[in-house]
C-alpha cells in the first residue's frame, strides 16, 4: 500500500505500446477517461475541471498506458490494492449518462482486478495474509472492513459506523448488567488540574509521560496547564469525599462511558493501542472489604461473558502479579486473551480492588453504624474499544473480518442473484420478503439489491465486512421457494425452505458457538505447560502461551523480563489463573528453582 502516484502527473513521459495490466483489458479508454477524471480530482493532470468527451478519451488512453507501466507496482497485489483504494474514492458525477458509465467502469475495475479470476491469489481485496504478514493484514482488515479510517494524528483513528454498532451492542449488554447491580451512570469532565492529578503519587508515577496537557487557548498560554484524563480516579474521588458522609451514603457505585487519552509512544495499533480510546470506567466505594471483593469478581465475570459470549473470544480470568497490578490499588484481576498468530497475550479488561489507598489520599471517610469514623473500600474497573481489536485479530481471516453474530450490526445479508432472462422483480421481492421475515424473528437482516454491483462483488464486499450469514436468492430459489445460506465462519452452504426461515436463528447460534469453539481450540493448542527454564525459552520462541510454576517473587519476574528482552519485547506474567491446576508438593519455580507457589501464565504481550 502507500503507492506513489507521482508518475501520473507527467503524461508526456509515457512510452506507448506497453501491455495492459491484467484485469484492465476490458475497459474502454472512454470509461477510463471518465474514471481518471474522478480518481484524481486534484492532480495536475486534471487542472481543467470540465473535459470534453475527446479529452476524456485522451486521458483514458494515457491512463491505460500509465497503468501498464508495471514498474509503478511492486507486485500484482499492490496493483490490486491500488485499484481498490482508488475505486473507493471515486466520486459520482451528477449527469446520469456519465454516472452510468462511471458505475459500469467502476464495477468492471473491481470485478476484473479482484474478482473471480484472481480470487485465489489471496483473500479478495486483501493483499496480505494473516499468516504471511499479520501486522499489515490487520491494518488492511480494519480499513477495508470499514471499521477504521486512519487519521492524520498518529495513534488516533476514526471509528466508523461498522465499529460503533459493535461497540453499542457491547455497551447495551454491559450497561444493562451493571444497572442490575445498581450501578448508576455519571459523567465527569475531560479535564483535570495538575494538583488533583498528582494527588495520588504512586498512582501517577510511571504513567506521567503518557499524560497529555492543554497549555494554550488561542494565542495565549494558560495560567496553569490542564491535563486530559488518562483515567478518572483523581477526577472523581474528591467528589466521592464530598458525597460520602455516613454509612447510608454507601455503597456509592458509579460508571461512566467516555473517552480517555494516553499519549503512547510505542507502536500504535488500531483498537489495541491508540492514543485516544473509548471505555467504560466503573468506580465504586463500599463500607467493607468483603463487598468490594465480591464486586471485583462480579464485574470480572461480566467481562468474561463479554469476551466469550459476545465476541466469541476465550479468556482466562486471573490475578495480576504485584509488578503488573495497578500500582495505586490493592490487587488487580483481569481477563487475558491470546493472539495465536503473534503469540502475544493481551489484557482484555481489568477489575481492581483499590483497597483504601485512594480513600486515604482523598479523605473518603464515613461514619459507620456505631458512629465511628471509617474509610471506604474502593474498586475501579474498565473495558475499552481494545475488545474490538482482540475480536478482529482472533477471528479475522484472509477474506477480511469475521464477526460473531451477537455483535454484528448486520447478521444476515441477502443478495439477489439475477440471471439474464429471469424475472428480476420477483427475485427482489423474494429478498425483501426474506428481510421482513427475518427482522420479524428478531434477526438483524438487510438486503443488498444495488444494481451497479454484481453478486460476486457483493459477496466479497460482505465477506470483507464479516457478516455472519449471506442469503443468496436466484431464479431457481424463487421457483423452489427456498434460499441458499452461506456461512462466513466456515464457508458452508445450505438450502433453507422459505417456510423454515426460523432455522436461520439456529444457524446464527451455531456460527456463534462454532467461532468460540474454533478460537478456543486454537488458543488451547498454543498453551504450553513448562517446568524448566530451557522449556520456557523454547516455548517462548514458539510463540506459546506459557503456563509455569512460579515462586511469585518480584525479583524473579524482573529477571525473567531482563533475560528475555529482545526485539519483540520481553516476556512477563499475564496472570495467575483463578482456575489453578494441581501444584504437587515439591514443584519448583521454573525460573528461580525455589518452591513454586502457583501456576502463572507468561508470554509476550500487547
Ligand atoms: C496513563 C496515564 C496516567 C493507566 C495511565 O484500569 C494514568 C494512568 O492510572 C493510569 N494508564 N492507569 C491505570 C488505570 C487504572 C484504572 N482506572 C479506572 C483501570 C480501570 C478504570
Amino acid at each position: 500500500m502507500g503507492l506513489s502516484n507521482r508518475g501520473f502527473t507527467q503524461p508526456s513521459k509515457i512510452k506507448k505500446g506497453l501491455t495492459l495490466p491484467r484485469g484492465l483489458e476490458d475497459l474502454s479508454p472512454l470509461s477510463l477517461g471518465i474514471l481518471i477524471t474522478f480518481f484524481f480530482p486534484r492532480s495536475k493532470l486534471l487542472r481543467r475541471r470540465r473535459l470534453t468527451g475527446k479529452q476524456q478519451q485522451e486521458f483514458g488512453e494515457r491512463f491505460l498506458l500509465l497503468l501498464s507501466k508495471q514498474s509503478c507496482f511492486a507486485t500484482i497485489e499492490s496493483q490490486k490494492t491500488w485499484l481498490v483504494e482508488r475505486e473507493k474514492n471515486l466520486l459520482m458525477p451528477r449527469n446520469p449518462q456519465m454516472r452510468s458509465l462511471v458505475l459500469d467502469a467502476k464495477q468492471m475495475i473491481y470485478t476484473n482486478s479482484i474478482g473471480k479470476g484472481r480470487k485465489k491469489e489471496t483473500g479478495l481485496g486483501l493483499t496480505n495474509t494473516k499468516d504471511g504478514n499479520f501486522g499489515e493484514w490487520y491494518s488492511e482488515v480494519v480499513t477495508n472492513g470499514e471499521m477504521i479510517e486512519y487519521y492524520e494524528i498518529s495513534g488516533c483513528y476514526i471509528l466508523r459506523p461498522w465499529t460503533m454498532s459493535i461497540w453499542e451492542i457491547m455497551q447495551s449488554y454491559f450497561d444493562a448488567e451493571i444497572k442490575k447491580m445498581k450501578i448508576k451512570t455519571c459523567y465527569f469532565p475531560l479535564f483535570v488540574s495538575n494538583t488533583v492529578l498528582q494527588k495520588e503519587k504512586d498512582h501517577i508515577e510511571g504513567f506521567a509521560p503518557e499524560v497529555a496537557w492543554v497549555t494554550r487557548s488561542g494565542d495565549s498560554d494558560l495560567e496553569v496547564p490542564i491535563a486530559i484524563r488518562p483515567t478518572s480516579e483523581t477526577v472523581m474521588y474528591p467528589y466521592f469525599s464530598k458525597w460520602i458522609r455516613g454509612h447510608r451514603d454507601l455503597p456509592l457505585k458509579l460508571n461512566q462511558w467516555c473517552n480517555v487519552v494516553r499519549w503512547e509512544f510505542s507502536n500504535p495499533t488500531p483498537f489495541i493501542r491508540s492514543r485516544e480510546f473509548l471505555w467504560q470506567e466503573g468506580h465504586t466505594a463500599f463500607a467493607t472489604k468483603e463487598e468490594a471483593d465480591t464486586e471485583v469478581l462480579e464485574i470480572l465475570e461480566l467481562y468474561r461473558r463479554l469476551y466469550e459470549e459476545y465476541l466469541a473470544v476465550p479468556v482466562v480470568k486471573g490475578k495480576k502479579s504485584e509488578m503488573e497490578k495497578f500500582a495505586g490499588g490493592l490487587y488487580t484481576t483481569s481477563v487475558e486473551a491470546f493472539i495465536p498468530n503473534t503469540g502475544r497475550g493481551v489484557q482484555g479488561a481489568t477489575s481492581h480492588c483499590l483497597g483504601q489507598n485512594f480513600a486515604k489520599m482523598f479523605e473518603i471517610n464515613f461514619e459507620d453504624e456505631k458512629g465511628e469514623k471509617s474509610m471506604v473500600w474502593q474498586n475501579s474497573w474498565a473495558y475499552s474499544t481494545r475488545t474490538i481489536g482482540v475480536m478482529v485479530m482472533v477471528h479475522g481471516d484472509d477474506k477480511g473480518l469475521v464477526l460473531p453474530p451477537k455483535v454484528a450490526a448486520v447478521q444476515v445479508i441477502i443478495v439477489n442473484v439475477p440471471f439474464k432472462e429471469a424475472d428480476t422483480d420477483k427475485i427482489k421481492n423474494a429478498c425483501l420478503e426474506t428481510v421482513k421475515t427475518l427482522c420479524d424473528l428478531g434477526i438483524r437482516a438487510e438486503a443488498d439489491l444495488r444494481e451497479n454491483y454484481s453478486p460476486g462483488w457483493k459477496y466479497s464486499h460482505w465477506e470483507m465486512k464479516g457478516v455472519p450469514l449471506r442469503i443468496e436468492i436466484g431464479p431457481r430459489d424463487v421457483a423452489n421457494n427456498q434460499v441458499v445460506v452461506a456461512r462466513r465462519d466456515n464457508g458452508e452452504k445450505v438450502s433453507v425452505p422459505m417456510a423454515d426461515l426460523v432455522k436461520v436463528k439456529d444457524l446464527l447460534d451455531d456460527v456463534q458457538q462454532n467461532m468460540f469453539n474454533v478460537a478456543k481450540q486454537k488458543r488451547d493448542a498454543c498453551v504450553e505447560v513448562i517446568k524448566t527454564w530451557d522449556e520456557f525459552i523454547k516455548a517462548l520462541g514458539q510463540k506459546k502461551l506459557i503456563l509455569a510454576p512460579w515462586c511469585d517473587e518480584e525479583e524473579v519476574e524482573k529477571e525473567v523480563k531482563t533475560k528475555t528482552k529482545g526485539e519483540t519485547g520481553a516476556a512477563k506474567t499475564l496472570c495467575s489463573p483463578f482456575d489453578q491446576p494441581e501444584l504437587p508438593e515439591g514443584t519448583l519455580c521454573f525460573a528461580s528453582g525455589k518452591p513454586a507457589k502457583k501456576w502463572t501464565y507468561w508470554g509476550r504481550s500487547y
